[in-house]
């Protein structure tokens, strides 16, 4: 199931190009092009989803299972002292990409972006 309008299955089919951090059967994790902090990175599901609500349960639970492996790999190799798993659904939440994802945020003591970044 994908939808040829959005751009996060064009980035899944490799019509559009994009940094994969990760791959596996059902998902790929790419960085962000417009990261809020270094290593921002997007994990999204093959088979198009607009949101959480649309996604079946047992594919929203692999996809935070998957955020929490990634989460621990973020730690050990990129330093960061803490991250941010943000998930958006619908447009008064921030969502600008209506293709499932979860954003994995690497955070440092005393960054600012807690401060100044906003969803999309
Ligand atoms: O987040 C949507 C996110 O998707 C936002 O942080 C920018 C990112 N984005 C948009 N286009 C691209 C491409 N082409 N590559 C990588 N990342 C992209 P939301 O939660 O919907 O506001």
């Amino acid at each position: 199931m994908t939808d040829k309008n959005c751009i996060f299955c064009k980035i899944l089919a490799g019509d559009i190009p994009s940094a994969v951090v990760y791959e596996d059967e059902e998902f790929k994790i790419i960085l962000d092009v417009g990261p809020a902090a270094k290593g921002h990175m997007l994990i999204l599901p093959k088979e198009h989803y607009s949101d959480i609500l649309t996604m079946p349960e047992e594919l929203v639970a692999k996809a935070f299972i998957l955020a929490k492996k990634m989460a621990a790999k973020m730690e050990s190799v990129l330093g960061c002292d803490g991250i941010n798993v943000v998930q958006n659904n619908h447009e008064a939440a921030g969502q600008t990409v209506f293709h499932f994802h979860i954003h994995l945020i690497p955070r440092m003591k005393h960054d600012k972006i807690g401060v100044t970044w906003k969803p999309g």
